[in-house]
């Protein structure tokens, strides 16, 4: 009750009344400027919680009656209340973007998610996204088409529980053996970098090497889909026999490798940096055929 108490007046700035929490609560405007970067805020928080006392604020209108104070052989739990209030406002502020697709139909070409505005270059990019299915036969997680002749300019393809398939720049790069996704929700991060010519893939946070690929810019401006394979632009060219059946949550897109511990705070910890490119929303979609979506909560390994 004390942690709720506090994150509500760190979000409202309503505690002036309730003296029992001063020692980490305070108004958030008392940590002005609010910073842009979580250092400031939490070396704030943390002087605060250190026990540093500031001058006197303006006294406030008397308020009701709050809750039976913490007795004083409890401070000790601070370290440990602050601990938590830090990553309940880290998760407020760097909470991943969460959407979940369900493809309910195998054998069709009607089911599918369109990522509808520009679609950026990348030069280098981290594309992770949480998949849960029992369908392994030749499906297809997404597929970019820059133009018609270059419709494999980035495509993921699930060609069994223990395979994916990663094509960039029209070519199939790399065959990933991972462990069995049978179905279980399994958290997926590919990353290539032009810079080094290299690429790679995570599995549930955990990294499966990085490895060469002559491959080039992904050029702008195609069209992004999710669980059918394209063979033209504007899902032009799908096949039956390449949709994906199943659910997928989250596909995010940054223009930059993630590093590893920024890969396990997406997969573990529902935290995500805040550079993506691409995320999906009900406000940037087209759902098509008997694709449905829900809001779940954010999954995490
Ligand atoms: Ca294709």
């Amino acid at each position: 009750m004390f942690f709720v108490s506090c994150l509500h007046c760190l979000v409202s700035g309503d505690c002036q009344s309730n003296t029992n929490q001063v020692q980490i609560c305070a108004p958030i405007s008392s940590f002005t400027p609010i910073p842009g970067n979580s250092g400031d805020f939490f070396s704030q928080l943390n002087g605060r919680a250190a026990g540093s006392r500031g001058k006197a604020g303006p006294k406030g209108e008397k308020g009701s009656r709050g809750p039976p104070g913490l007795e004083a052989d409890n401070e000790c739990n601070c370290n440990q209340e602050l601990e938590r209030l830090r990553n309940e406002i880290r998760e407020l502020k760097y909470g991943c973007p969460h959407i979940m697709f369900n493809f309910p139909r195998l054998n069709q070409i009607t089911d599918y998610v369109r990522y509808r505005p520009y679609f950026p270059r990348l030069s280098s990019a981290t594309i992770c996204m949480w998949v849960r299915t029992s369908d392994f036969t030749h499906n297809c997680l997404l597929s970019y088409a820059s133009s018609d002749s270059r419709n494999n300019e980035m495509v993921i393809m699930l060609e069994a529980a223990t395979r994916i398939d990663f094509y960039l720049y029209n070519s199939r790069q790399k065959i990933f053996r991972i462990p069995s996704m049978m179905n279980q929700w399994t958290h997926l991060c590919f990353w290539f970098s032009t810079a080094t010519s290299q690429l790679g893939m995570y599995v549930n946070g955990t990294s499966l090497g990085s490895f060469r690929y002559p491959g080039s810019n992904i050029a702008g401006g195609g069209t992004l889909i999710i669980a059918q394979e394209q063979d033209g632009v504007n899902a032009g060219g799908l096949e039956r026999s390449q949709a994906f059946s199943g659910q997928i949550s989250s596909p995010i897109i940054w223009q930059r490798v993630l590093n590893s511990s920024e890969i396990l705070d997406v997969t573990q910890r529902c935290i995500c940096p805040r550079d993506h490119a691409i995320t999906m929303t009900m406000d940037n979609v087209e759902l098509h055929g008997a694709t449905q979506y829900e809001m779940p909560d954010c999954l995490v390994v």
